[in-house]
Parts: structure tokens; C-alpha cells; sequence
């Protein structure tokens, strides 16, 4: 198993590979969605939260990543002694029409393919990604961690709906025209999902490339009036069932399938890594489930997370576990300190995982 940080755009800096590096992770994975453009309302060295305009404004539907983009951030990070492990996140610029089944759906579904064949390209083996129409919305932000720790939660269901103009909790369009966009089905749902992996794993094979699905963030039935996919741990394998293929895998978010209201975490752990599903762990506590859960400290949280990494190295994960989020200290560098703390865990429990 490999240690591995997340790092959001304007964070991809020599200076936060370096902290990488001494933190211990050998890979990195790389947001390039920028999720605080005109995003007045997110904390800006923490993960977005937003408000009920979501985070921002999603990037320019005409540019996507090109090979030379992606191969000077694989070359950045190379430089300071890291892999660049996996992209993680679709600007919704580019692909919103695939989640709403919107007009520009095929030309989105060429987008999608053009982005996976320039990642092959360039030598980046993963591709994370969140199917869903809402995405990461509804969440508050306060002191709910250890010590009075700035943190991340979710205080009963939000329904507000989503005014037209918005996907994936991004502005795709501000001059869109007032009302809101229709609810959907978790049938029309789970069809658009098909229609994505019929037509995207067989270029992500020939790429090279895994597509790896994130489960829903937080994992609720509906949000804001719109369904989610995998808001329950047997979910995932619908999703790996529908379209088999080793290029079809999982971006495991174990805080995400601790605050699902039924099932196992461990059992799920056990299931998808038994199958070789998992491209790379988000590894991140929390207490409580939805639609009332709080993000913890690493140590802190209902999860074991040292049962959870004697359960992967038993089914032989070998791939990349990063922090995903934490609680922000009280310091100068709260994001960092944060993560400096939970990689410190990490490093120590897989050395001592690794002996056993
Ligand atoms: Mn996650």
C-alpha cells in the first residue's frame, strides 16, 4: 500500500509536493477542477462547501485538459519525487449534459473520451470521478472535530432545489433562465450511467486508463430534489456489475460508506477489495450517519482504521490511500497541519500493518 495527497488546483505548487514528500506520500492525486472560481461563499484553503450556488463557477466548456496540461503536473510532481497517481474529478463544463441527459450529451460523452485518451497519453493510469446531478452539496462547515477543530457535517436533508444553470454543485451557466432543473429519476439515473460506461470503458481500456467512481458525497437518496447513485455500500456493485471490466473501479471513500445507513463498512471493504475493484482509497473518519454526520480526526471517528487496512493488505491492495479531508488545526496552516497529522497516522499504521 502506498501514501498518497490530495491536492486541489491552486494548491498543485512546488512548495505542497515538497510537503507531500515530508509528510511521506510517494503519489499524489490531482484536483483540476477549479472548485473556488467565484466561489465567494467556500473556505479557500479548506474542501469546498459552498452554499446553495454550490461552490463556483465550473471552467471553460471549450478547453479541455490537453496532453502537454497533464504531462507538466505529472513532470511537476516527478520533480519533487512523487507519482502522479490519478486525476481526480470531471469539470462539469465538460460533461454536465452526460448527467442531466441534456442536448450536448454526445458531444460531452466525446468530451469525456478525449479527456481519458489525453490522460493515457500522458502517463496518468487513473481517472476519479462523481457520477451525480447534485454532487457534493448540503454540507455545513463548523467546529465539530476534536479540541474545537474547524470541520465538515451535514445537519438533517436539504431540499432546496437546484436552480437551472447548475450541475454538480457548480455554475455551469449564470445567465440560464430562472426555475429549476427537474427532478430525475434513480431509473433515468442509473440509465445515464449506462449509457456513460458503455460508451466510455472501452476507450478507458484502450487508454490504459481506470475510471474510478467516487460513491455518493453525502450519501443520501436525494439531494435537492435530485436522485443519488451510490448511497448505499451494495450499490457500488450495481456499478461494477453493469459494465464488467477491470478499466470499471472504485474510488473508495471509506467516510463516505461509514455515514451510509445501511450495511458494513468492513463487509464492503472485504467485498470490492476482494474483487480488485479499488483504484485508490480516500482515507477518512467520521461519526454518525446521514443526514447527521461529522468529518473527525483520522483516530477519532467510528471507523476502524486499522482493521480497514488489515482487511486490504489480507486482499492484497496494493494502491494508493490519501487522506481525502480533515479537520482544520489551529494554526498558522490549518489545511496542512490537518493533513500533516493524518499522513503521520497513516505512515505509522501501514508500517506497522506491513509487519504483521
Ligand atoms: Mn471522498
Amino acid at each position: 500500500m502506498k501514501l498518497g495527497l490530495g491536492l486541489y488546483r491552486h494548491m498543485l505548487t512546488r512548495e505542497n509536493f515538497q510537503f507531500a514528500r515530508q509528510a511521506g506520500a510517494t503519489h499524489i492525486v490531482a484536483h483540476l477542477v477549479d472548485y473556488f472560481r467565484g466561489g465567494a461563499q467556500n473556505p479557500r484553503d479548506n474542501q469546498p462547501t459552498g452554499g446553495e450556488l454550490g461552490w463556483g463557477l465550473a471552467g471553460d466548456p471549450d478547453k479541455l485538459w490537453t496532453v502537454d496540461e497533464l504531462i507538466e503536473f505529472r513532470r511537476a510532481a516527478e520533480a519533487e519525487g512523487l507519482k502522479l497517481e490519478a486525476i481526480e474529478n470531471f469539470d462539469p463544463a465538460h460533461w454536465h449534459d452526460v448527467l442531466l441527459d441534456g442536448p450536448k450529451r454526445q458531444q460531452q460523452l466525446e468530451n469525456v473520451k478525449t479527456t481519458i485518451r489525453n490522460l493515457g497519453k500522458a502517463g496518468i493510469p487513473i481517472m476519479g470521478y462523481n457520477f451525480s446531478i447534485a454532487g457534493v452539496c448540503g454540507r455545513t462547515h463548523r467546529a465539530y472535530a476534536r479540541g474545537g477543530a474547524m470541520s465538515v457535517g451535514m445537519e438533517g436533508p436539504v431540499d432546496v432545489p437546484m436552480p437551472n444553470g447548475m450541475a454538480w454543485n457548480m455554475v455551469i451557466d449564470p445567465n440560464a433562465p430562472k426555475g429549476d432543473v427537474p427532478s430525475a429519476t434513480h431509473e433515468q439515473l442509473w440509465q445515464r450511467l449506462n449509457v456513460f460506461l458503455q460508451e466510455v470503458i472501452p476507450v478507458a481500456e484502450e487508454a490504459g486508463v481506470k475510471l474510478a467512481l467516487h460513491p455518493d458525497d453525502p450519501p443520501m437518496p436525494f439531494m435537492r430534489g435530485q436522485p443519488r447513485l451510490v448511497y448505499q455500500p451494495h450499490l457500488y456493485q450495481k456499478v461494477i456489475d453493469l459494465k464488467p471490466s477491470p478499466a470499471n473501479t472504485l474510488e473508495f471513500c471509506l467516510g463516505s460508506l461509514a455515514e451510509m445507513t445501511e450495511g458494513d463498512v468492513y463487509e464492503a471493504v472485504d467485498q470490492y477489495s476482494r474483487q480488485n475493484k479499488l483504484a485508490y482509497v480516500h482515507f477518512r473518519n467520521v461519526t454518525g450517519k446521514v443526514p447527521f454526520y461529522r468529518e473527525t480526526f483520522i483516530d477519532d471517528g467510528d471507523i476502524d482504521m486499522i482493521r480497514v487496512l488489515r482487511i486490504l493488505k489480507r486482499n492484497g491492495f496494493d494502491g494508493v490511500l490519501i487522506p481525502d479531508h480533515t479537520p482544520q488545526m489551529s494554526c498558522a496552516a490549518p489545511w496542512h497541519a490537518g493533513m500533516a497529522f493524518a499522513m503521520g497516522y497513516m505512515r505509522a499504521a501501514m508500517q506497522m500493518i506491513e509487519k504483521e
